[in-house]
């Protein structure tokens, strides 16, 4: 079955875009940039400053990077600051909807629209690429700021602690940023977007690849963390907030639906003990929402799941105490 946004079938998306069964993930188009005082960030233009109750997120609970920008506006205590929508976790004909009818689902809270798609077009009538979750949007002017997870942590992080309870947090210091982005590369390229990678394949060899380069990284950060705390060292960074969202759907989703099936994060004695110690940082438990999670892709990927069953298991408790006392904690 194809499914239609806007015209475009979203099997397009899935599948024209592979090269030898290869899934690519397209680059977000709206890259402007909320900053302190309005000045232009990194790409786009000026004019969006941080104010409060001037910006909104639109999200998913299942979608994994919109899952970061929730983290985030958490961490930083911006919850008075930047109000957020959640859609319907059933992805359909029209790409993501607006039906508060699903448990903690809301209803487009600013324009009252039926589908994301609508907001988009609201931003730009001539909006032809593809519609995602997580946008941060503007009340103000009425358009979309910035639609790439990667850049909203990082507005979040940092532009508006004028009005923040946590601007004391940093999560993307300047002394470990090239150690961020250096190791933020492979977990994007092979973990992050590797699970899709493995579920969306469509040939042996593009699903094999991609599984062997996920489970190589796996192992990589299970030794890492026998002797750290965190992907940096001993203080929490942007690099294990953007790590948490993938660890978290693993068991649940990825191991069953994607076929990322060498071994269960359980397995990892210290990437296990590790998820857990995330899942339990005060405000973390409170973004997940794992019937959003296990819905949206055992009802939404129609060519991997036809019958749409959503398993019942697998059982899982984040809130089991962790060991990760026994690494030195920098905050
Ligand atoms: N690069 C984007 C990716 C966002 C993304 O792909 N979101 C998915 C949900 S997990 C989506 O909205 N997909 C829309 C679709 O498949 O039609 C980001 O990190 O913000």
């Amino acid at each position: 079955m194809s499914l239609m946004i806007k015209g475009q079938l979203v099997d397009d998306w899935l599948e024209s875009e592979q090269e030898a069964g290869e899934f690519v993930r397209k680059d977000s188009v709206f890259r402007n940039w909320v900053t302190a005082d309005g000045s232009a960030g990194p790409s786009g233009e000026g004019g969006f400053a941080a104010e409060p109750g001037r910006y909104h997120l639109y999200v998913s609970y299942a979608c994994p990077w919109a899952h970061r920008t929730l983290i985030f506006r958490k961490l930083k205590g911006l919850e008075d600051v930047i109000s957020y929508s959640v859609v319907h976790p059933d992805m359909g004909p029209e790409g993501w909807k607006f039906d508060d009818s699903f448990a903690d689902a809301t209803a487009d809270d600013l324009y009252g629209q039926d589908f994301m798609h609508q907001l988009y077009t609201r931003a730009d009538a001539n909006y032809e690429g593809i519609v995602t979750v997580p946008v941060l949007w503007d009340k103000q002017r009425q358009t979309i700021v910035n639609n790439e997870s990667a850049e909203i942590i990082r507005m979040l992080n940092s532009a508006f602690n004028a009005h923040a309870r946590h601007p004391e947090l940093d999560f993307f210091p300047q002394d470990l940023r090239s150690d961020i982005e250096t190791i933020n590369e492979p977990i994007y390229e092979t973990l992050n977007n590797g699970v899709y990678r493995c579920g969306f394949a469509t040939t042996q060899a593009a699903y094999e690849e991609a599984f062997d380069a996920l489970f190589e990284t796996l192992d990589m950060i299970e030794a890492r963390l026998d002797k750290q705390r965190y992907l940096t060292g001993a203080r929490i960074t942007e690099a294990d907030w953007r790590l948490f969202p993938t660890l978290v759907r693993f068991d649940a989703v990825y191991y069953s639906h994607f076929k990322c099936n060498q071994r269960r994060i359980e397995d990892y004695p210290n990437l296990s003990n590790y998820l857990r110690e995330l899942y339990q940082w005060p405000g973390v438990a409170e973004t997940v929402f794992m019937h959003h999670i296990k819905r949206h892709y055992y009802w939404s990927h129609d060519s991997i799941n036809p019958t749409r069953i959503v398993p019942k298991g697998p059982a899982l408790d984040f809130n089991r105490p962790h060991d990760r006392e026994r690494l030195p904690r920098e905050d």
